[in-house]
């Protein structure tokens, strides 16, 4: 429900360090805050100063003395919400900030819903609905590269790319809404292949930014790594040496994992998931079949996967494995790593020998490690970054990390692929406009110039209280 009649307040700080900020925001900002707070130079009036202005003063409840603060004065439409705010900056004490909030409501204001400071900013126009989302995800966000897309985001660089999508697809909209003014004219003011054309590389567009849903999602979330290989090989022993703790538990018997072990690690500003299975082997213990069947699970939702084998093996029982691997994920879009292990029990020779015998499409992935000494290590981990950035993330690359932004490209790409068919089969124009308009309201639906309550109500409500 929008109620942007009221005054609302709420902490914007979470509980722990020296001070809290309490945010004010709405019409009666002034004359709410007026009624608690005493300036120390009595001469100054709260309605009366200019947006960014600073006032040194007391909380007062009467004559009882909450707090001494300052108070931020932002005027409208220079504020976050693009209201009249007012910003109390008080000491950090739960009672405290208790206490003024019960004041603040007294005397006229209401409690904020969660995100309806934000909601207000993108209603009142001061930023779209995709950089109100970004909001969310810089505050979540735990790594350089998840910082740096939403980012990007919440400065405008996804919107201006669907505005951009957008106006293209209106001006082809409008030559064809004109030639359909005309009726029975037959007149053609748009060249059907320039339409084409255009139609062509705007789909292009939307389906790379579909393209990226997946590295977008993973790098918010972690990209899913798992560790996979045939049992005693070493898994284990990777997970912990790259945690650099002693998570999994590591033993001379083969099934030591039986169930699936994960936790996350940040590299070169990236957060991977690592999964640690149980090994890959036809096998007649139930429970460790269970464990099996967990981890040709992991294999599908990974994005890496790091097929973990013995140095001591023979070429042809590695190759073997490559090649189940291979096979499980044919057509998928995941990056395979093969890591001969525990190098440390054999001559330099057998690495050399295998490097030779290797497949000229494999070489690139194969990788000598010790787990347990430590080696080999810093160069699976340069290799992780590459599989990931491999000539995908640029710096200033628009990419969909957002499923709500996904969808909507979806449906706009399935749009465009009916203008497509329509021009090539020589559909009425009718026809065509009717799927071009809807292309057009989906991008809008990205960035809030079309939206419902309902959209707004899903995302603003996985917002915190204050933001
Ligand atoms: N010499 C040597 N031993 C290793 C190395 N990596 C692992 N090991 C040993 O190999 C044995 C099995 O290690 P784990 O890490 O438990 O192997 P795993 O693949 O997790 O085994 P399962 O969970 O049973 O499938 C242990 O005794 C480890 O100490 C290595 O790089 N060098
Ligand atoms: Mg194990």
């Amino acid at each position: 429900m929008i109620r942007s009649e009221e005054t609302i307040c709420a902490p914007a700080t979470a509980v722990g360090g020296a001070i809290s900020i309490i945010r004010v925001s709405g019409q009666q900002s002034f004359t709410i805050c007026e009624k608690l707070f005493i300036p120390l130079d009595k001469t100054i009036k709260l309605i009366d100063q200019k947006g960014f202005t600073i006032i040194f003063g007391n909380i007062q409840s009467g004559d009882e003395i909450i707090d001494e603060v300052l108070l931020s004065v932002f005027r409208a439409p220079r504020s976050y919400t693009g209201e009249n705010a007012v910003e109390i900056s008080c000491h950090a004490s739960p009672y405290i900030v208790r206490r003024i909030m019960e004041l603040l409501i007294k005397n006229g204001a209401t409690a904020a819903n969660p995100g309806e400071f934000t909601q207000r900013a993108f209603l009142n126009g001061q930023i779209d609905l995709s950089q109100a989302e970004a909001v969310a995800d810089i505050i979540a966000s735990t790594t350089r590269s998840a910082h740096s897309i939403a980012m990007n985001q919440m400065r405008g660089g996804f919107s201006k790319e669907i505005s951009r999508l957008r106006s293209e697809l209106l001006n082809f909209a409008s030559l064809i809404e004109l030639e359909l003014d005309f009726g029975e004219e037959d007149v053609e003011f748009a060249d059907r292949s320039k339409l084409t054309s255009i139609i062509l590389s705007v789909k292009d567009i939307a389906d790379k930014l579909i393209g990226s849903f997946s590295l977008g999602n993973a790098i918010k979330n972690g990209i899913p790594v798992v560790i996979v290989g045939k049992p005693n090989s070493g898994k284990s022993t990777l997970l912990n040496a790259l945690l650099m703790e002693d998570k999994a538990i590591v033993s001379e018997i083969p099934g030591t994992t039986r169930d699936v072990i994960e936790d996350t690690i940040v590299i070169d500003g990236i957060e991977y998931r690592f999964i640690d299975t149980a090994g890959l082997r036809e096998t007649t213990d139930v429970i460790e079949t269970m464990g099996i069947r967990k981890t040709h699970e992991k294999i599908n939702q990974a994005s890496i996967i790091l097929l973990v084998d013995e140095i001591s093996d023979s070429f042809e029982a590695i190759n073997k494995r490559i090649g189940v691997i291979r096979e499980m994920i044919s057509g998928l879009d995941k990056h395979v790593l093969i890591l001969i292990n525990k190098t440390d029990q054999a001559l330099p020779e057998k690495q050399e020998e295998l490097r030779q015998m290797i497949s000229v499409e494999e070489k690139e992935t194969l990788l000598f490690i010790s787990a347990k000494k430590n080696t080999g290590l810093d160069v699976l981990r340069l290799k992780l970054s590459e599989a990931v950035l491999k000539d995908k993330l640029k710096s200033d690359d628009v990419i969909i990390t957002n499923i709500r932004h996904y969808e909507v490209m979806l449906h706009v790409s399935e749009s465009l692929e009916r203008v497509i068919s329509g021009l090539d089969n020589n559909i009425p124009d009718d026809f065509i406009a009717i799927d071009i308009r809807q292309a057009i309201h989906y991008l809008g639906e990205i960035t809030g110039e079309i939206t419902s309550d309902e959209i707004l109500g899903n995302i603003f409500k996985n917002f915190c209280i204050g933001k």
